[in-house]
């Protein structure tokens, strides 16, 4: 059995190197194996009875993340009127995998103009789903050595928004609330591609102009500059912002001395992924985090989208943690209780007014039925600040579910 507990590759150089998980040799991509048992998803009891949510991975005890995060209090009966649309800044995605075709986040203009034309006038013709800020291109698939095979920003989109009720693979909180926009700004995973700063603020620029309303950097950097600071400022911190947005930030987990950019920014809307382990404890590893929104989510034994049209990889790492957060905060977010509220509103009332406060009190698997949002009393995530998992472990505490 392979171990997998905590792991996140981390790199920091002089540059602005962006760091994603390095995976891309470690274990080649697999149909079925979401649908067997695995030893890994032990947390919580294997199997999940659930005639409502027909994902295999979900069937078979294997999405520990979900529940853990009660992932499924996030989705709903009902199409959501208002989806939250997820910036999934990374190394492209495969738009065509099982568990995000029909998951996209669409520019309308775009998808029903003409080729060749800029048809909104953004300035980036035939963006459809999101843009490749490294080549310039419409094309958002992953390119380089992750062409046709596993890629870091496919694997993380899935964690983020992966297909419910698809009669195949997982299911994530952000199924039927988030959309994901595909915004290309490195190359593939394990290279570390210098990034150009002024590449991530163009792409900040047209997430927020695009309407993202949560932005999920499974990265980090080590090195800023004054305009990509000033841009994460306008978007995470200055009140009235019009591109006010969510920023949900990779803590990293490989003993890097400092956390990086941009979990590293003291700004209010940031909300930090810490990384806890299948073992319910926090990530050895873990970079000290500012003060702040810090939430706990999932990072190891966690399968998402693998090479497309249909396979599922088994990883672990920061990385999953900071996707796994994004979208249940667009599940969340995106109900009828809670869609009309800004970030600043939501984040305050209800991250850390509540998400931040509680403890899980779900029995896994028996989850309360769809509540379009509530009770988020059930999502096990730390409280401001408290960097460990204590709240979360009471293995023995799987009470039943409150009526
Ligand atoms: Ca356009
Ligand atoms: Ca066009
Ligand atoms: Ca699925």
């Amino acid at each position: 059995m392979r171990q997998l507990r905590h792991y996140t590759a981390g790199l920091f150089g002089t540059a602005i190197c962006l760091t994603l998980v390095a995976s891309a040799a470690a274990a080649q991509a697999i149909a079925d194996f979401p649908c067997q048992p695995i030893t890994c998803s032990t947390l919580l009891p294997a199997a999940v009875a659930d005639p409502q949510t027909n994902d295999c991975a979900y069937r078979a005890g294997n999405l520990w993340w979900v529940d853990y995060v009660a992932g499924s209090l996030a989705w709903s009966d009902r199409p959501r009127a208002h989806p939250v649309t997820v910036a999934v800044f990374d190394d492209g995605f495969w738009l065509d995998h099982e568990e995000l075709r029909n998951q996209l986040w669409t520019n309308d203009a775009e998808a029903h103009g003409k080729a060749g034309v800029d048809d909104d006038g953004n300035g980036y013709v035939d963006d459809v789903h999101g843009w490749d800020f490294v080549d310039n291109s419409a094309d958002v698939a992953p390119k380089g050595a992750c062409r046709n095979r596993f890629s870091h920003g496919t694997l993380m989109a899935s964690l983020v928004a992966g297909e419910r009720n698809n009669h195949a693979g997982i299911a994530a909180p952000g199924s039927d609330g988030a959309r994901v926009m595909a915004l290309r700004i490195t190359g593939c995973d394990g290279t570390a591609t210098k990034a150009d700063p002024a590449r991530l603020v163009r792409a900040l620029e047209y997430a927020t102009r695009m309407g993202a309303r949560i932005l999920s950097f499974s990265a980090h950097w080590g090195v800023t500059s004054e305009e990509l600071d000033a841009a994460f400022r306008e978007i995470a911190d200055r009140p009235g912002s019009p591109v006010a947005a969510i920023v949900v930030a990779s803590v990293p987990n490989k003993g890097e001395p400092t956390a990086g950019y941009p979990a590293a920014y003291d700004f209010r809307r940031i909300v930090r992924a810490i990384p806890i382990g299948n073992d319910d404890e926090l990530s050895p590893g873990t970079s000290p985090a500012p003060p702040g929104l810090n939430l706990g989510a999932p990072s190891a034994c966690v399968i998402g989208a693998g090479e497309p049209p249909s396979k599922y990889k088994l990883e672990q790492g920061s990385s999953n943690s900071t996707a796994i957060l994004a979208g249940l905060l667009a599940g969340i977010w995106s109900s009828p209780r809670y869609a009309k509220l800004s970030p600043d509103e939501f984040l305050a009332g209800v991250v850390q007014g509540r998400m931040s406060k509680t403890e899980r009190h779900s029995k896994p698997g028996s989850r309360s039925p769809y509540l379009d949002g509530v009770p988020l009393a059930d999502a096990c995530l730390l409280a401001t600040g408290r960097r460990s998992a204590s709240v979360c472990r009471q293995p023995e505490a799987h009470r039943e579910a409150r009526p």
